[in-house]
C-alpha cells in the first residue's frame, strides 16, 4: 500500500541528508538516529558516522549524548550545529528538531537554545479492538480505517506501518501508547495473560522509537482470564494475582508502561462491585506495577449512564468530581488519575473539569481527543491545537490545567490504517500539534500548525501556508458555530455522533440534556436554583459561571438555562446568537473549500491528496448546513422569533 509520508516526507529531510553527521554515543536509540540519518544521506547524498572522535572538524552537524539531563541542547557555532543529549531519547528528540528547523538548523550562529519536556509522559491511547466489535468495531470512534495493530482477532502479520507510525510519534514527541480500547472486551482480556507476546512483538516495533507499551486491562481480570470467584482489590488471592501477572509481563516486556482503566463506567467492571473505593482499586494494581516502575492511569470518567432523564437532580457534569475529589490524598504514588478536559465528554465547548483542580495530592493526567469524534469525524476540518491549547492555559487556580496536569497530557488516537493515516489529510495536523502540546502546553497553535505545514508540504509555498491557516485556523470556531450552541453541546446522533439531532439525547438515560422549550434553552446548574456544579470550582470560576451576567458567552446554556431573549454580553439575543452562528459557521465551511479549490495539485499536495481533502469538504460542507438549518428550524419553531435579518430559518413553504 502506497503510504502517505505524513510529516516526515524524504524532502524533510534534505537539510541533514546532504551534509555530513557525527552521531556520538552508544545505546539502541543512538542506533535508530544513526540509521536516520543515514537514511536521509542516502537520499541526499550527505554522510553519516558514528563515534568518529577524531574528526570533528569536518562535520555539519555533531549529534552528541552526553551527560546530563531530560531533553536536548541545541546551539550553531563556527559552522557546525550541535545537539547535546542527557538521554538517547533526548538525542533522538534533538534529531527531528533539526529536520523541523531544515535550512534554517544550518544558518546563523544559535545560541545555546535548552529543549525540555514539559513532562515526561507524553501519551496516545488507542480505542482499538483485536476483535471487531459488533457494534464499535475495529476501532471505538475510528474514523482512518481498520487498526495499525490489529485485525479480525489478530495481530497484524507486518508491522512495519507499527513501525513507521512510531516514527512520526516520536517525530512530535510522544513516548507512550495504549494498544487497545480502555473498553476492555473478552479477547482483549486475554492482552494480559496469553495473547501478551502480541504485546510484546507491538512493543519490539515500537522500542527503537523510544515509545513504550501500555494495556488497558480489564478491572476483572482476575475473574474473566484468571479463573477466580472475585475481582475485589482487597482479597488477597486477587492482589496476589495481580502482581503475578504483573510480573510476567515484565519478564516479557521489561520496558512496559504501565495499565489504562476504565472502571465502574459505560458498564466496565469496577471497584464498586465490591463495595470498594476507587482508590482501592487504583492501588491494588499500582502495588503491582511500582516495583517494576509502571503506572496505572486510572480514568476518571465515572458517571451514571442510565440516569432517569425526569430526574434533574443528577448532573452527569458533577460525576468525576463527585467521586474522585473526596478521595484526593489516598492514591499510591503510581497512580495518575486521568480525566477529560471538560466535565462531560469531549465536545467542541465546555469548561474545563473542576476535578482538574480539586486533586492537589495526586497525580493528574488531561485527556483529549484527538480522534474527531465529536468535532466531525475527520471528515470535517477542526484544527483542534488552538482548544487543547485553551486548555492548557486556562488558569483554573493560580495555575494553569497544564501546570495541574503533572502526569501530562494523554489523547485518543486519531490514526488508523487509511492510506492518509488520518482519514482526512489535514486531521494529521491534530495528531501532530498533541504531541507537540505535550511537550510543551504554552506552545502557540499557529506556530505548531506552520512546523506542521513546513514539514509535510515543504516550507517553499507561501500560497498554501496562507491558503491552509485560512483553512484551519478558525476551523475548530466555525464547527462550534454551526453545531451545539453556547455551550450546551451533544445535539449529535446517538451513537455514531455524526451530524444533527437536536433531541437525539434528550430523553435518553446518558444524561446529555439543553432542556430546550418554548421559553429558553441551557442547563441550570447553579447553586442559586440548579444543580450546583458551579460550586465545584475554585473562585473566581464559582462566582463567574454562577452569574448570568459574567459567564463567558460560549459557556452560557452550560450553565444556564435562559430566555430566547436574553441578551449575550457579546450584544446580541441568545435566539439571534444562535441563527447568526449558524449562518456564519456553514458559511466558513463553504469558504474552506472555495480557498482549496484553488489550491492546484502539485509537489507535496498530490492529485490523491488534493481529491481526499475535496472530497471531504463536500461532505463538510453538506453537513453544516445540514447543522444549520436543523438547528435553526427547530429553535425558530420553538420560540417563535423570526431571524431579525430576515433570512429562512426553517424550510421554506
Ligand atoms: O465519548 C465516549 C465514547 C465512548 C468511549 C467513552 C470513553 C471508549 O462515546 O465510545 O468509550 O467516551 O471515553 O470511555
Amino acid at each position: 500500500m502506497d503510504v502517505h509520508a505524513a510529516w516526515l516526507p524524504d524532502q524533510a529531510w534534505r537539510a541533514i541528508g546532504s551534509r555530513r553527521t557525527l552521531v556520538r554515543g552508544a545505546g539502541d536509540l543512538v542506533e535508530t538516529v544513526v540509521d536516520e540519518v543515514a537514511r536521509a544521506c542516502a537520499q541526499h547524498g550527505g554522510l553519516v558516522c558514528h563515534q568518529a572522535w577524531d574528526h570533528p572538524g569536518v562535520f555539519d552537524l555533531v549529534l552528541t549524548l552526553a551527560p546530563s539531563d531530560d531533553g536536548f541542547v541545541m546551539s550553531r557555532a563556527d559552522g557546525v550545529t550541535a545537539v547535546r543529549a542527557g538521554t538517547p531519547a533526548g538525542l533522538l528528540y534533538g534529531l527531528f528538531e533539526v529536520v523541523r528547523r531544515g535550512e534554517a538548523a544550518f544558518g546563523d550562529d544559535l545560541p545555546a537554545e535548552a529543549h525540555r519536556p514539559a513532562r515526561p509522559r507524553r501519551m496516545l491511547d488507542h480505542w482499538d479492538n483485536v476483535d471487531v466489535h459488533p457494534v464499535m468495531g475495529q476501532v471505538e470512534r475510528g474514523y482512518a480505517g481498520g487498526s495499525l495493530f490489529w485485525r479480525d482477532g489478530a495481530l497484524r502479520d507486518d508491522l512495519s506501518r507499527v513501525r513507521a507510525y512510531g516514527r512520526l510519534l516520536a517525530a512530535c514527541g510522544i513516548n507512550a501508547i495504549t494498544v487497545n480500547n480502555v473498553n476492555v472486551h473478552a479477547t482483549e482480556a486475554r492482552l494480559l495473560t496469553d495473547r501478551l507476546a502480541d504485546v510484546a512483538a507491538l512493543a519490539g516495533a515500537l522500542r527503537p522509537y523510544g515509545i513504550r507499551i501500555h494495556l488497558a486491562v480489564s478491572f476483572a481480570a482476575p475473574v474473566l482470564v484468571g479463573g477466580l470467584p472475585t475481582a475485589d482489590p482487597l482479597d488477597g488471592d486477587v492482589r496476589r494475582w495481580w502482581v503475578r501477572a504483573v510480573r510476567e509481563v515484565y519478564a516479557t516486556i521489561p520496558d512496559f508502561g504501565g495499565f489504562v482503566v476504565k472502571a465502574d463506567s459505560e458498564g466496565q467492571p469496577g471497584p464498586f462491585s465490591y463495595g470498594r473505593s476507587h482508590a482501592d482499586g487504583a492501588n491494588m494494581l499500582a502495588a503491582a506495577l511500582a516495583p517494576h516502575g509502571g503506572v496505572v492511569h486510572w480514568r476518571a470518567f465515572v458517571y451514571n449512564h442510565r440516569q432517569d432523564w425526569r430526574d434533574r437532580s443528577t448532573d452527569r457534569a458533577r460525576a468525576a468530581f463527585d467521586h474522585f475529589a473526596p478521595l484526593d490524598g489516598q492514591f499510591h504514588d503510581a497512580v495518575i488519575l486521568q480525566v477529560k478536559y471538560g466535565p462531560m465528554d469531549f465536545q467542541a465547548r465546555e469548561p474545563v473539569a473542576p476535578v482538574i483542580a480539586a486533586m492537589p495530592q495526586t497525580r493528574l493526567a488531561v485527556e483529549v481527543q484527538v480522534t474527531q469524534e465529536y468535532t466531525g469525524q475527520q471528515r470535517h476540518v477542526c484544527y483542534l491545537g488552538p482548544q487543547w491549547s485553551e486548555v492548557l492555559r486556562f488558569r483554573l487556580t493560580d495555575r494553569t490545567v497544564a501546570e495541574l496536569a503533572d502526569g501530562g497530557l494523554v489523547a485518543v488516537s486519531n490514526a488508523g490504517d487509511d492510506p492518509f493515516w488520518t482519514g482526512h489529510p489535514l486531521a494529521q495536523a491534530n495528531l501532530y500539534a498533541f504531541g507537540r502540546l505535550a511537550w510543551d502546553p504554552a506552545a502557540d497553535p499557529a506556530a505548531i500548525l506552520d512546523e506542521w505545514i513546513d514539514l509535510t508540504f515543504g516550507p517553499d509555498d507561501p500560497g498554501l501556508r496562507r491558503t491552509l491557516h485560512l483553512m484551519m485556523d478558525e476551523s475548530w470556531r466555525s464547527y462550534e458555530q454551526y453545531t451545539a450552541p453556547l455551550g450546551v453541546g451533544f445535539m449529535v446522533r446517538p451513537g455514531h455522533h455524526y451530524g444533527p439531532d437536536v433531541d437525539g439525547y434528550e430523553y435518553t438515560p446518558w444524561g446529555t440534556y439543553h432542556f430546550a422549550d418554548r421559553d429558553g434553552v441551557g442547563v441550570d446548574r447553579t447553586r442559586a436554583s440548579g444543580t450546583g456544579q458551579t460550586g465545584q470550582y475554585p473562585a473566581p470560576w464559582s462566582e463567574t459561571y454562577e452569574s448570568v451576567w459574567q459567564c463567558p458567552d460560549e459557556l452560557l446554556l452550560f450553565f444556564h438555562h435562559v430566555p430566547y431573549g436574553h441578551l449575550l454580553r457579546g450584544g446580541s439575543t441568545v435566539i439571534q446568537h444562535i441563527y447568526d452562528s449558524h449562518f456564519a459557521g456553514a458559511a466558513a465551511a463553504a469558504e474552506m473549500r472555495r480557498l482549496w479549490r484553488e489550491v492546484v495539485p502539485g509537489g507535496l499536495v498530490t492529485a490523491a491528496l488534493h481529491a481526499r481533502v475535496s472530497e471531504r469538504l463536500d461532505e463538510q460542507v453538506r453537513c453544516a448546513a445540514e447543522w444549520r438549518d436543523q438547528i435553526n428550524a427547530y429553535f425558530f419553531r420553538k420560540s417563535g422569533v423570526p431571524d431579525e435579518r430576515g433570512r429562512p430559518v426553517d424550510v421554506r413553504k
